[in-house]
């Protein structure tokens, strides 16, 4: 049984989507076995592994929702799953209890049963390098790559400046003010090397009346959904810090980096104190 996140969608080998929290399971059988198509009549199925799973959530891209015309749903689909350096890859699922219909937007928010006819599997897959992180600086403009609450902008208050390029990401007002970004590929512990680092720039916000101590926490995270904190910095008005930390030193053995997060918390709960951030940077 494997349990993991991030796991790709795919039709036709072209990817279609994001699935989270994967449980898989395959029971190998030299007996062909029944397996439930759909609402249609079960079917006896020749095979040596009767494979079924559960996700819970998925996106669907928008390039593939424009692709789909009239009622869009979700019936047949790959799903590859990513393990350290080794990757499943499920062929021809299909929902257990029929096609899902896919909400305008492309999210399906349940917990979904679905099974397999069959599977391949890949090990040893190579370690990422370099840069990890997609639009660290937000030199897009916009969050893209990153999930969170944040405005980008090109200054704030006309105090801050960007730390490099064009625009920053500052805390929204009032906001839970955090921003979060899913890696694009897995990093397992065992690629890390004593040159991997995770930096961001981080200042405070400016404010002509007040001076309160703006809290930064940076979190890696991992495909079995712990974290853990690797920076917990306090910095006053117009402060601005580089933060750099060596990520072998605190990456546990086994465990496997799919994400980053940087929260902004401050003193005074509500008061919509502004924190900057730029130029974030995960290299393997
Ligand atoms: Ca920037």
């Amino acid at each position: 049984m494997y349990k993991g996140h991030n796991a790709v969608l795919l039709k036709d080998g072209e990817p279609i989507g994001l699935v989270k929290d994967v449980e898989l399971n395959i029971d190998k059988s030299l007996e062909p076995y029944f397996s439930i198509q759909a609402r249609s009549a079960s079917k006896l199925v020749e095979g040596v592994a009767q494979i079924s799973g559960r996700f819970s959530k998925a996106w669907i891209n928008t390039d593939f929702l424009d692709y789909l015309v009239g009622n869009p749903a979700l019936t047949s689909f790959d799903l590859a799953v990513e393990l350290s350096t080794m990757r499943v890859t499920l062929y021809d699922c299909s929902m257990s209890k029929g096609a899902v219909p896919i909400p305008q937007d492309g999210f399906l928010k349940e917990d979904y049963d679905f099974i397999a006819l069959s599977y391949f599997v890949e090990e040893n897959l190579e370690c990422p390098s370099g840069e990890q992180i997609t639009n660290g600086g937000f030199e897009t403009g916009d969050l893209t790559g990153w999930s969170g609450d944040a405005e980008i902008v090109t200054s704030v208050d006309g105090v801050i400046s960007p730390h490099s390029g064009s625009y920053l990401a500052r805390s929204a007002y009032n906001k839970t003010r955090y921003v979060e970004q899913t890696l694009g590929k897995n990093v397992p512990q065992s690629c890390l090397t004593g040159a991997s680092v995770f930096k961001f720039w981080f200042a405070g916000g400016y404010n002509s009346c007040k001076l309160i101590g703006t809290i930064a926490r940076a979190y890696i995270e991992y495909t079995d959904g712990s974290k853990t904190e690797v920076s917990h910095e306090t910095i006053e008005n117009e402060d601005m810090i580089w933060i750099e930390i060596d990520l072998k030193s605190y990456v546990e053995v086994g465990k496997t980096i799919n994400g980053i997060r940087i929260e902004i918390i401050d003193n005074l709960t509500g008061y919509g104190w502004r924190a900057c951030i730029d130029d974030v940077s995960l290299n393997v």
